[in-house]
């Protein structure tokens, strides 16, 4: 193979080539799921950005379409920018999205147009039409340039509602615009919802899940029991945090719990490489789920010589957990079609220091699913009060940087992916325990790409989040999607995920390897730990 397509991914969504960003208007419609992204057809770098289209059976193996939303009218003239599709009633698709109406200001002048398609006989909607009467909002504000990305409208006391992200000096804002007939909208009086001091809200998303169970729930769909999950991606910090909290629909107003920080601090889909995601409600199998996308962590120097940047990653299911407080996620059931060889352990002892391959399957291209147990939580490091100091939106991600697997006492124990023989290289996906000293347990999980490449050119930033779990039952789960420049880590069945991009030199294709390790005191048990090999799907682009 080409030495510069070694990174190019086996099963997560790629383009042939170019810069691809943010998930645009996913949906179903007569028998396809429907991915819409953000794409450059000129270059592996951000610009030109038109809708790029693909439609699936099972979100895994892609049919590519030409390009569904480019610029061609005076609303969208300098780019389509991001957004989101609706349903209608009678199963008509809808899309709203942003368009460039001018280069100035930077990054654009802003306004929302709609987009409809043109024979809804066509299962694939190759073909959409861009309405005259667009634009169908524009920005009041001097915010011109801050106005974007309309979300799935929703419909309730008669009307269809949606927001748009903007900002107002460095407060975040959810505009809210309401509409009967969804051509002639009109601006609420005040905001969905809005944050000082946390700028762009880029991305917002806007939705309904139930207090129990993983059924997913349509857009509009309020009744007793449902919960509102509100999410923005951030400009400033290139991260996306949501809240969960409760819409008034007479107030048109979401006011997060109080146990959701509203701000930098609060819960993240992802504490890794993961922005401008989206949801959307599955009819067919009642389920909602997640699209992200992961940018390189390269330089676009070598974005531009592999000739693409940008992946989108494994869709996700999305639902609440029991206990109210935060979302889970998992991959979505289609993804177990790729898996072939498998290899299963159980009953492996990892005493301090321990590193134990798994072998048997193709590492660079695998779905691991380990589950590790401990008898005892003395060992258990404390939690340094010093610690508490530091800025909390940052916290996990700082103890992370300080420890990183150095021995420790409770762990670190977990995953070495994408390691070359010699462990040159390695990407570690752990577990620390902390003890506070309170007499609490901190549970913090890490995907550091600080030891993953010899390439001293790339970006390898550690991440981690804390595990809100209860440690009594004395286990703790990992599953990693390995796929030669992506892991992609989901903690304690979906309650903590961190996804990593990383380009080692050594450890890639055939001579890339699995571990399992322990460098902590106490001895930790693999209760099991499967391993598939992951094929690719067959049709891609
Ligand atoms: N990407 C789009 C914008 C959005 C940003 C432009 C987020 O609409 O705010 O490509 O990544």
């Amino acid at each position: 193979i080409n030495v510069k397509q070694i990174y190019r991914t086996g099963y997560h969504f790629q383009p042939k080539q170019n810069w691809i960003n943010d998930p645009n208007a996913p949906m179903y419609y007569k028998g396809y799921y429907h991915l819409f992204y953000q794409y450059n057809p000129k270059g592996a770098v951000w610009g030109n950005i038109v809708w790029a289209h693909s439609v699936s059976k099972d979100m895994i193996n892609w049919i590519p379409l030409d390009p569904a939303i480019v610029p061609s009218k005076p609303f969208d003239k300098y780019g389509c920018w991001s957004g989101s599709a609706t349903i209608l009633p009678g199963n008509k698709p809808v899309i709203l999205y942003t368009g460039i109406i001018d280069k100035k200001p930077a990054p654009g002048y802003q306004v929302q147009n709609y987009a409809i398609p043109a024979n809804y006989s066509d299962p694939f909607l190759r073909d959409w039409i861009k309405p005259d009467d667009n634009p169908i909002v524009k920005p009041t504000y001097e915010n011109v340039s801050s106005f974007r990305d309309p979300t799935t409208a929703w419909f309730n006391n008669g009307h269809w509602k949606m927001i748009v992200g903007s900002k107002h000096k460095h407060r975040g804002i959810a505009y809210l615009y309401r509409s009967r007939d969804f051509v002639k909208w009109t601006k609420a009086k005040h905001t969905l919802h809005d944050k000082p001091g946390t700028g762009m809200w880029e991305c917002p998303d806007f939705f309904p899940v139930s207090s129990y169970g993983q059924a997913g729930l349509d857009t509009s769909v309020l009744k007793a029991g449902v919960k509102h999950v509100f999410k923005v991606s951030l400009d400033m910090t290139r991260f996306e945090y949501y809240t969960i909290g409760t819409y008034d629909k007479i107030k048109d107003k979401y006011y997060p719990d109080n146990t959701s920080i509203d701000g930098w601090a609060g819960l993240r889909y992802d504490y890794g490489n993961f922005y401008a995601s989206k949801t959307f409600f599955d009819p067919v199998q009642n389920r909602r789920i997640l699209w992200g996308w992961a940018n390189e962590s390269s330089t676009s120097y070598e974005d531009v010589a592999k000739g693409w940047a940008g992946i989108q990653l494994i869709p996700r299911m999305v639902w609440l957990d029991p206990r109210g407080k935060q979302l889970l996620q998992w991959p979505i059931h289609e993804l177990e079609t790729l898996r072939g060889d498998n290899v299963h352990l159980s009953d492996v002892k990892l005493n301090k220091g321990d590193v134990v391959e798994v072998k048997g399957i193709t590492p660079a291209q695998a779905d691991v699913d380990v589950m590790f147990s401990f008898s005892s939580l003395d060992e258990a490091e404390t939690f340094d009060p010093e610690w508490s100091k530091l800025p909390s939106e940052n916290l996990a991600l700082e103890i992370c940087g300080i420890t990183g697997t150095k021995q420790g006492g409770l762990g670190p124990f977990g995953l070495l992916t994408l390691a070359s023989n010699k462990l040159e290289e390695y990407t570690p996906v752990f577990f620390r325990v902390f003890k506070t000293l309170d007499n609490t347990y901190k549970v913090l999980m890490c995907s550091d790409a600080t030891p993953s490449s010899l390439n001293k050119n790339e970006y390898k930033p550690s991440f981690a989040g804390f595990v809100d779990v209860d440690l009594s039952a004395k286990k703790l789960s990992i599953r990693s999607l390995i796929d030669h420049s992506v892991v992609e880590s989901f903690g304690e069945g979906g309650k903590t995920v961190i996804t990593s991009r990383v380009y080692p030199t050594i450890a890639v294709a055939k001579d890339a390897h699995l571990f399992l390790f322990n460098n902590g005191t106490e001895t930790v048990t693999v209760k099991s730990v499967d391993a598939w090999s992951m094929k690719s799907p067959k049709f891609m682009n």
